[in-house]
């Protein structure tokens, strides 16, 4: 990566998720000193700010449009807040869009996970062969057909991927698939059945909990940056938090035990760091209302800047 500026845009959204608390994420990790720690890094910080929820009569004509029939598409579907993640999502885009094309590193804050539909997007308008690595618990990968929940941030990679509601995948038109084989998810320990389907009959790479456990942090990167780093132009970094053990990490909305450690996530990073492939990244489903020691929010940014090269030495 090169490094040159680093363009700072916060997502504080949080409809995608099961609980309230990650749309005040991003205000935590600024207020945590993210900006002035990255500076610290010789790091030039643009701060573009916040992309915010249009009004939500907008949502409605848009999906109106979109739809050419519907007032309302979420009455007629189990997902979650549609119409204001559609919103959302098609203004994240332009904005991600707007900083890669100015030649910035972007670095998103979250915000639940549903918003990587948006930046994802925007991102893969300028990348013909997108890698993406996807730090997560969960696998993301559910659609309308799949969810248990219908909280759109279990779906937000299978949308990235071209798999469900229309509306959400219609978000990436004009912009350049994702091969799935260029897609590696780390750290995953609960998974629903149709997402083993589609990790099985679509070729993404999953290296799990117990991948981890037998290998250890430094080959499973080892192999997941090969993956990545074959053929493609650039690698797309989504960290959810909720990858970390919940000790580590209990500042998310759907923790789930038996996590990466501390040292294993700052590892990881480094090693992403010293690959020189993160072309972007984002930092998703930091609650801070589930955050009573802020150890989260500070170990969130000790993680940010890991992969922006800070070492120990
Ligand atoms: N698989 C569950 C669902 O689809 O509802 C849980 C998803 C949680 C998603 C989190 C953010 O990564
Ligand atoms: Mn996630
Ligand atoms: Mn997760
Ligand atoms: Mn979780």
């Amino acid at each position: 990566m090169t490094n040159n500026a680093v363009s700072l845009l916060s997502v504080p959204f949080g409809l995608g998720g099961a609980r309230q608390g990650a749309e005040l994420g991003p205000k935590a990790l600024i207020e945590a000193g993210i900006i002035r720690h990255l500076t610290k890094l010789n790091i030039q910080v643009i701060n573009e700010g916040e992309v915010v929820l249009p009004p939500i009569a907008a949502a409605s004509e848009l999906s109106a449009i979109d739809t050419g029939t519907k007032q309302f598409v979420s009455a007629s579907t189990n997902l979650k807040y549609l119409d204001e993640i559609i919103m959302l999502n098609t203004a994240t885009a332009e904005r991600v869009s707007n900083i890669v094309q100015q030649g910035h590193f972007p670095l998103i804050l979250g915000g639940d996970h549903s918003i990587s539909i948006g930046t994802i997007a925007g991102i893969r308008r300028h990348y013909r062969n997108l890698g993406v690595i996807w730090f997560d618990a969960h696998g993301d990968l559910n659609t309308e057909a799949t969810s248990p929940t219908g909280n759109i941030h279990g779906m937000s990679l299978a949308v990235n991927l071209g798999q469900g509601h229309p509306l959400l995948t219609q978000i990436q038109q004009s912009a350049y698939p994702i091969d799935p084989s260029k897609v590696v998810i780390i750290g995953a320990r609960s998974l629903d059945q149709g997402e083993r389907e589609y990790i099985r009959s679509f070729g993404v790479t999953c290296f799990t909990m117990h991948d981890i456990d037998r290998k250890g942090m430094m080959r499973v990167m080892e192999e997941a940056l090969a993956i990545v780093g074959n053929g493609t132009d650039g690698v797309h970094l989504s960290f959810d938090i909720d990858s970390l053990d919940p000790h580590e990490a209990p500042g998310t909305g759907t923790p789930v035990q038996g996590g990466v450690n501390y040292r294993e996530a700052h590892l990881a990073l480094e090693l992403m760091h010293e690959s020189g492939l993160i072309t972007s990244a984002e930092y998703v489903e930091v609650n801070p209302t589930l955050d009573h020691d802020k150890r989260t929010v500070r170990l969130a940014n000790g993680l940010i800047c890991s992969l922006l090269g800070q070492t120990i030495l």
